[in-house]
């Protein structure tokens, strides 16, 4: 009998599943897409990569054991800002560095043993990709939804770039800790607010966890309202506002303007305390949006004086202040303010106080009264003239129509969605195939001038005045207008790196066209995406920009499908041995490589499976992974002893019950993506055969074989050895089918417990019968529907009626 080595048998197993093509998925066939999210070209593969891939992938392979054709595809975001700056640092060239990258994280992700499907690789950053980054563009463009308008933007004036909020931590740059500044320029935009609605509307049919679904939904923010218009005392002009509670209008006791408002402009030669108004006006242009919004941030703002405005419900005149709190982009920048039921508004007039801002109540709750917080509850309207008695709900759509039928106001949504902003003043990007023209204008490249190719460039620090170092680039710089034949110039911006990768997953199906992004019959065997797996940080971005791109290729026909990702599984984070996110700085970093050269791919993979729910967090635990190394020795060894002792003869019942169960339940356990209890059970199935054989009973070579078959989704190259090796088979232990098992000799029950919380009814759950009020619990408090409505709050009690119904009281 051989020792274990996996370091023997792993790169042998590797080099000849590639050269055999193993994984190498044809089109037809009960097809599945099973999507991890492609790396970033950072240089280097990390826990987390191995993570998310290695557990992918023992899913991947057993559905491919069911009869699924599976394609794991792989490919590189290979654009963006690091490769520029660390082509700065050491003075190499961006596309230089990232080749280097890829290369280095090829053979990373070669030695997980995935069953990746190598020859559709994408990399982002190459030609024959962004040509198609480039055509899309162009296509939205052509309709409307690319379009370029001046916005306030985040800039960065250390890496000379515009940033997205949400690269803006803390009002400093991501990703170089610079604080950020505002600026208005014109940019390159994409035009998803178009979608708002319908990517807020279909998101609930989608299977996603809650919370992704809700951080979308909170991140387009939209709200359902009124707005209405206050005339401003003796001018013609009136500020409209954008509210929520219209039924609280009768307590507006005074409007506050965004600081950017155009009213302020407008208003100017009335203001006599203008010197003031400019001065806050100044101040405020330099905070970002982010910084506006805090809620625990003191609130500031400057009265017009001289000006008042006229509450239309009463005709009662208010006085018009400017307030960074209130933005310019949102609703209509402008804002009734009602202290006594909206908490920012209350805490203004709290602070400014000597300016005698009334707090007037026309809501009552019952039993409440403003203390040092306002009522922002629904109630009963009081002090509101003729709608006095309503309640906020019939109130809102009565006063709507009131001031509607006068002309001064209606129902109105809005969202916090901005449109995406791609441009970017940076070199390593596809190109914006746009070409400027003196007489004609933007002009679109010509297809079949694509790519527009990235020139090569020695410098790549931006250009003075912010633009992005292609400005450099004389020759290439300049071209004839696709219009009019005269001389123009190239744009020199590029694409923010999250328009390459909302379509990469559509290149996979199709990777080598040259004709088309994909050909449409293969994106139709393959899209939409069954399963999607990747972080939780992309709840929002990522996830929102690809659901756009989808949505917007599908209303000019380019796409079949609306959603792309049919469901998402989000997979947790792997913290340092100490529980600490791992990073250089705290010097908790585990490299994997290490890892492997100490134990092996197969112990790593199992282990990452083994370590619990793969939706959680995990320090990393250097005691399961030895002991996950044990076991898989203990495998090696149980099965290479069937050669020493040439076993035959049948064994009992007791055995086909061991192994039968053990088939159902680590096959149900990965098919619910549950692969911590998937490794338990292998875990017992070999404590159990280890047992029966110790107590003389013999097992037949079928026996053996289940177990390996079991075993190869987890580790896939040890299984793989003993099934040729030890057992003589002749073809891949990968191509074989997951075994069937017999429902009869598992005859423990199923049970269908109700889950109440509060007494309502909120889930059903199928469980084995016999369950512990433990066993329920664990189950039970793991369910995505269920943790909606208990995290956060106390479990005060929990009633468990065995077999029947669970009662959760919060
Ligand atoms: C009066 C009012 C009374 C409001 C009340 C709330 C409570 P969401 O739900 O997020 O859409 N608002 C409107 N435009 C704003 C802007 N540009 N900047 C900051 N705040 C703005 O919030 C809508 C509410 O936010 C609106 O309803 C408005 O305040 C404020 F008892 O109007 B409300
Ligand atoms: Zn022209």
């Amino acid at each position: 009998m051989t020792k274990y080595n996996p370091a023997k048998i792993e790169k042998k197993w590797q080099k000849r599943w590639e050269k055999e093509k193993l994984y190498e998925t044809k089109d037809m066939g009960k097809n599945f897409m099973l999507l991890a999210e492609f790396p970033y070209t950072s240089g280097n593969l990390h826990m987390g990569h191995w993570f998310t891939y290695s557990v992918t992938d023992i899913y991947g392979r057993y559905l491919r054991m069911n009869g699924y054709n599976v394609m794991c595809p792989i490919g590189f975001d290979a654009f963006g800002l690091p490769a520029e700056n660390a082509a700065i640092k050491n003075n190499t060239s961006p596309e230089k560095w990232t080749k280097q990258n890829i290369s280095r994280m090829t053979k990373q992700l070669k030695s997980i043993g995935a069953s990746f499907d190598w020859p559709r690789v994408v990399d982002t950053s190459d030609p024959s990709y962004y040509k198609w980054t480039q055509w899309i563009f162009l296509k939205l463009y052509e309709k409307g939804l690319a379009y370029r308008g001046e916005t306030r933007v985040n800039w960065c004036p250390k890496d000379k770039t515009v940033l997205a909020n949400e690269q803006v931590v803390d009002g400093r740059c991501e990703r170089c800790g610079t604080p950020v500044e505002q600026r208005e320029l014109t940019q390159w935009m994409f035009r998803i607010t178009a979608f708002a609605d319908a990517l807020v509307d279909e998101i609930d049919a989608l299977d996603w966890p809650e919370t992704a679904k809700l951080a979308q939904k909170n991140w387009i923010g939209r709200s359902e309202g009124a707005i209405a218009e206050f005339k401003i005392d003796n001018t013609d002009k009136v500020a409209e506002v954008f509210t929520t509670r219209i039924d609280t209008i009768f307590g507006a006791t005074y409007i506050v303007l965004a600081p950017e408002h155009p009213l302020v402009e407008n208003l100017k030669s009335k203001i006599s305390n203008l010197k003031d108004v400019e001065e806050y006006i100044n101040k405020a242009k330099r905070k970002t949006e982010l910084q506006r919004m805090s809620e625990e941030k003191e609130k500031t703002g400057v009265e017009l004086k001289g000006i008042s405005a006229i509450n239309p419900m009463n005709g009662e005149k208010i006085s018009v202040w400017i307030a960074d709190y209130v933005l310019a982009h949102y609703g209509t920048g402008a804002v009734m303010a009602v202290p006594a039921h909206d908490q920012r508004d209350y805490e203004f007039a709290k602070k400014y106080k000597k300016y005698k801002l009334a707090i007037k109540q026309v809501i009552n709750l019952a039993n409440e009264e403003i203390g040092d917080k306002a009522l922002e509850e629904d109630g009963e309207l009081v002090d509101s003239g003729e709608f006095t008695g309503l309640t906020s709900k019939d109130a809102r759509k009565k006063i709507t129509e009131w001031l509607k039928e006068k002309g001064i106001g209606n129902f109105e949504k809005r969202c916090r969605l901005h449109d995406w902003i791609l441009s970017r003043q940076r070199y390593w990007g596809a190109p914006i195939p746009i070409i400027n023209c003196k007489g004609c204008g933007y002009q679109p490249v010509l297809a079949e001038d694509l790519p527009v190719k990235l020139p090569k460039l020695t410098d790549f620090l931006p250009v003075e005045g912010g633009k992005s170092p292609l400005a450099r680039a004389g020759k290439w710089l300049k071209v004839k207008c696709p219009n009019c034949g005269q001389p123009a110039e190239r744009e020199t911006d590029t694409m923010d790196t999250f328009v390459d990768s909302s379509w990469y997953f559509m290149r996979y199906t199709d990777p080598k066209n040259d004709q088309a992004f994909a050909d449409k019959e293969k994106m139709r065997r393959w899209l939409p995406v069954p399963l999607y797996i990747g972080g939780r940080e992309h709840n929002t971005m990522h996830l929102l920009y690809a659901r756009f791109i989808a949505k917007a290729l599908n209303r000019i026909s380019l796409v079949e499908f609306n959603e792309p990702f049919l469901s998402r599984l989000n997979h947790g984070v792997i913290m340092g041995p100490d529980g600490k996110r791992m990073s250089k700085s705290r010097g908790n970093v585990v490299d994997p490589d290490a890892e492997v050269l100490k134990f092996g791919a197969d112990t790593v993979r199992m282990n990452f499976a083994f370590m619990g729910p793969f939706e959680q967090d995990y320090a990393w635990n250097s005691d399961s992974i030895q002991g996950t190394y044990r076991f898989l020795n203990r495998a090696w060894n149980f099965v290479s002893r069937y050669e020493d002792k040439k076993l035959s003869v049948a064994a009992g019942k007791e055995i086909d019950v061991v192994i039968n169960r053990a088939i159902k339940e680590i096959g149900d356990d990965i098919k619910s993506l549950k692969f911590n209890t998937g490794v338990s059970g292998l875990m017992k199935l070999l404590n159990s055969l280890e047992e029966l054989v110790g107590q003389d009973y013999k097992l037949e070579i079928g026996n053996y074989k289940l177990l390996l078959k079991l075993l190869a989704p987890f580790a896939p190259h040890l299984a793989e050895e003993l099934w040729m090796k030890v057992l003589g088979n002749k073809e891949s232990i990968h191509l074989q089918p997951w075994p069937e098992y017999d429902e009869a000799l598992i005859t423990e029950a199923e049970v269908t417990v109700v889950i109440q919380i509060n007494g309502k009814v909120r889930d059903l759950v199928k469980v084995r019968a016999g369950l512990s009020e433990n066993e329920i619990r664990d189950v039970v408090l793991d369910r995505e529907k269920i943790k909606l409505f208990v995290s956060g709050k106390k479990i005060k009690k929990f009633i468990y009626v065995p077999d029947k119904l669970v009662n959760i009281v919060i």
